[in-house]
């Protein structure tokens, strides 16, 4: 009550809602307090309309001399869309190279990630490299989102049979270097961009018909096939968890202020209670998105997928922007992109000089944070400011600094994991997927849990679990959280300790002698499984896995401790072609090969390889029904069935793993 008697002005009148003659009442000084309190000698005053405001009608703030300056602007592209763009100077620029980013997560705010008055406090630590060398730093938002004008379209295709328009990210990097070098004199008219996942398949449309003054480009983590292996699918799976939050998030409006709602903590009851993916987007609102509606109309590699591979759109055209593609070897979201158009654009790269692949021990975008640790692992030092200081920084000087040093950049440097190293190298190793016979060894599977490189010690015969969706495997120890959530991890699940889940009946594990030597991969790993169901269709989870020795002093967290190295999934139905599912003959021993991402590893001596196989990877990836159905999207709960899912060792099906090895001391 006393809080309305404020409200509705009674605290004036004697006798009003106020408790008589409140103790601190007098503590007050007079004047204020007659204010406050209504209460004055004699008759009683008029009450005032409202109390004076805390806030002036003018703020003067005194801010001490900033170390940089801010332009907002709008530039406008060919088609008459102004697009929201942010330049942060360094005070007193002059000559100054322009380093640009392209974003739909906001450019103010990546323009303000601290309220300070150094620049470098100003913008994320991932600058610190580029502010100490004096650059501008140029943030626009991408079309329809945020501050720009436009509609906005979820890795909006390039112009062609996708995009009947007269624009793309193309045309708009194209326009907005254009008016940056005529509009901004403090610069030398040179442009680099940068850019991490998203922001990094924009910084791939921008080297497609680039403007002249881009001199270089730098793709960390980019989005370059979401089918094949980046963010929406895996080798056909569907990326549910991060998907559905993504979609909301994204696409849910200009701003991105809206989250995907639960009802529970736990991640892994929420998507089973909600059934298939499309069930859960119709509970949610989901299936109202338009970019939702084109993933679930495009479940396999049909030409929607095929025409905006970005390796293939790259690999089409002449390479003249010098491009550096950084890559994580835990990248939760993008772990197939970067070494992907590394891989298409590098035949083209003729002298060995425009084209480089680094690969660093991170999680999705890791080398713009620190880079000392990965979830439990050390590496001893911060791998990421090594890399923005020794190697991005000189790259980035040499093509956009005046008179700037030609950068000792190799084509590929590669951080080992296991030795905690890098490595230089003229290429980076082909794939065993696409060829490498002479250097890959296959390491075989044998019946009753053994793993050996010996094709004579393998033990013939098969291993069986029965795989369940109502119970499926998750993809890391419960409870789990959102991907988004506060707390949450996510970042570090594919280094989580694997033995929660390799100890469950639904998951084969097939191990090895310890090692007496150190054993060395460089490459990409390619799974040759031969296994059978009884379903018509499944799933096929094949992780390596290092396991440490039993007890392990120098940190006692990885005593027995089981690190992924390299994990995919397959689903069955593709496994004769990605643009034509067919379903899998019950019983039939088929072989499924595909190749897991790049691993550049070496296994000590003292720990154990270790293979495991299972059939769901849940919520990361939707459930297969193990019944062929049309779509999976769609899938109804009577479709949802067990299956008992056998795989083969030795004869004439030796399920195996290429392994991409490598000296274990030498180049
Ligand atoms: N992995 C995110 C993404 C990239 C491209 C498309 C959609 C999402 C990202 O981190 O930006």
């Amino acid at each position: 009550m006393q809080s309305r008697g404020v409200r509705d002005g009674s605290v004036g009148r004697s006798g009003g809602g106020w408790p008589a003659g409140p103790i601190w009442a007098g503590r007050l000084s007079g004047g204020l307090a007659g204010v406050l309190l209504g209460i004055a000698a004699g008759a009683a005053p008029a009450p005032p309309a409202d109390l004076p405001s805390d806030i002036p009608p003018k703020f003067n703030r005194v801010v001490p001399a900033m170390d940089f300056e801010k332009r907002d602007v709008m530039i406008r592209m060919r088609d008459g869309v102004a697009l929201h763009t942010v330049i942060v100077l360094p005070k007193g620029a002059h000559g100054a190279p322009m380093l640009l980013t392209r974003t739909p997560y906001g450019a103010s705010s990546d323009a303000a990630v601290n309220n300070s008055t150094h620049m470098k406090a100003v913008l994320s630590i991932g600058n610190d490299t580029v502010v100490d060398a004096g650059y501008i730093r140029v943030y626009q938002d991408v079309r329809g989102k945020y501050g720009s004008q436009g509609s906005y379209v979820m890795n909006r295709p390039l112009r062609g049979p996708l995009n009947a328009s007269r624009t793309d990210h193309s045309t708009d990097t194209f326009d907005t270097i254009d008016w940056l070098v005529k509009n901004v004199p403090e610069s030398n008219g040179r442009v680099g961009m940068i850019g991490t996942s998203y922001d990094g398949f924009l910084v791939l449309m921008g080297v497609i018909d680039p403007h002249p003054a881009l001199k270089v480009a730098v793709a960390i983590a980019p989005m370059v096939d979401p089918w094949m292996g980046d963010d929406w699918f895996h080798n056909g799976a569907f990326r549910q968890i991060y998907a559905a939050d993504y979609a909301v998030e994204q696409s849910g409006s200009t701003s991105s202020e809206f989250e995907l709602w639960r009802d529970r903590l736990d991640d892994y009851d929420f998507f089973l209670s909600h059934g298939s993916a499309a069930d859960l987007a119709r509970a949610t609102g989901t299936d109202q998105l338009p970019f939702w509606q084109r993933l679930v109309a495009h479940p396999a590699y049909d030409a929607y997928w095929r025409e905006q591979a970005v390796d293939r759109l790259l690999a089409a055209r002449p390479q003249t922007v010098p491009t550096m593609y950084v890559h994580g070897l835990w990248d939760q979201e993008d772990i197939y992109g970067a070494p992907a158009a590394y891989a298409a654009t590098e035949p083209k790269d003729t002298g060995n000089d425009r084209n480089f692949l680094v690969i660093g021990p991170w999680s999705h975008g890791g080398s713009n944070r620190d880079g000392s640790g990965l979830g439990v692992l050390r590496f001893g030092a911060d791998t990421s400011r090594w890399f923005r200081r020794e190697i991005l920084q000189p790259f980035l000087d040499q093509h956009l600094k005046d008179g700037a040093a030609r950068a000792d950049t190799p084509p590929v440097l590669a951080f080992e994991t296991g030795t905690d190293r890098w490595r230089r190298f003229d290429r980076w190793p082909v794939s065993c997927a696409s060829g490498c016979a002479a250097m890959s060894a296959p390491l075989y599977l044998s019946a009753g849990g053994g793993l050996t490189f010996k094709a004579g010690a393998v033990r013939g015969g098969q291993d069986d679990y029965v795989s369940d969706p109502a119970k499926p495997v998750p993809y890391r120890a419960r409870p789990l959280l959102p991907v988004y959530s506060k707390d949450s991890t996510w970042g570090q699940w594919l280094v989580d300790d694997q033995r929660n889940i390799s100890s469950r009946t639904d998951v084969l594990v097939y191990t090895s002698e310890v090692l007496t030597e150190p054993l060395r991969i460089a490459g990409q790993p390619a799974v040759h499984l031969f296994a059978s169901t009884t379903g018509t269709d499944a799933d096929w989870v094949v992780k390596l896995i290092d396991v440490y020795p039993d007890e392990y002093p120098a940190q006692k967290a990885l005593g027995g401790y089981e690190l992924m190295i390299s994990a995919d999934v397959l689903r069955g139905r593709y496994r004769e072609s990605f643009e034509r599912p067919v379903p899998i003959t019950a019983g039939a021993v088929l072989e499924y090969g595909f190749p897991l991402p790049i691993a550049n590893h070496v296994f000590q001596p003292g720990h154990r390889l270790r293979v495991t196989v299972q059939s769901s990877w849940f919520p990361l990836y939707d459930r297969n029904p193990q019944r062929f159905v049309d779509s999976i999207f769609n899938a109804r709960p009577a479709d949802y069935q067990k299956a008992t899912q056998a795989v083969q060792s030795g004869g004439a099906t030796p399920s195996r793993i290429d392994l991409p090895l490598a000296p274990a001391d030498g180049r």
